[in-house]
């Protein structure tokens, strides 16, 4: 059971209740498939993906970003269960899709590093902190139906 302290709830709301899904979801998933390629293999049937600039002016991929942000803030609004929170989707990534676990890591970095990016001086080692365990226990939960 994950223990939250009253400033990492307040970091991890702020972040998300400043986060504009549109810009940030699509920036991250583009990092994820443009860096890490081999991830390109889960959206095939996404249509083109050939080059930096085709992921990036791809709508479906954009939509998928803004889907994973919406994923992400049903954790956010259930910091004490994410694990159960993330039942469903977890078997979904595992024995449907069959997401490497690994991967949500990278997603996770992608994902950071957009919002570091955005956030700028904001961004301190206090919030990075609160937002890497964020991370990790939604991390864990996604992966609970592989271990
Ligand atoms: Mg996943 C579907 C969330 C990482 C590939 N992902 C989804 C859906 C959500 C979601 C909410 C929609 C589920 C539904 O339709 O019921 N994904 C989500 C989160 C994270 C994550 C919160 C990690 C933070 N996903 C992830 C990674 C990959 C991936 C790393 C692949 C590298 N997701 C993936 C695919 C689908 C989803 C291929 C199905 C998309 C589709 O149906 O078009």
């Amino acid at each position: 059971m994950v223990e939250w302290t009253e400033k990492e709830r307040s970091i991890i709301t702020s972040i998300f209740s400043n986060l504009d899904y549109e810009d940030i979801g699509p920036k991250a998933i583009c990092r994820l498939l443009i860096v890490y390629p081999w991830t390109q293999r889960h959206f095939s049937s996404y249509g083109n993906l050939y080059n930096a600039e085709a992921i990036q002016s791809n709508p479906n991929i954009a939509a998928h970003g803004v889907k994973v942000l919406h994923g992400l803030d049903r954790a956010v609004k259930n910091m004490d269960k994410i694990k159960a929170t993330y039942t469903e989707l977890s078997v979904l990534h595992s024995e449907k899709l069959h997401v490497d676990p690994d991967n949500f890591r990278l997603l996770s970095d992608c994902l950071s590093i957009v919002i570091a990016a955005k956030m700028g001086a904001s961004f301190t080692p206090e919030t990075q902190a609160a937002w890497q365990k964020f991370l990790a226990v939604v991390t864990s939960a996604l992966g609970k139906q592989y271990h």
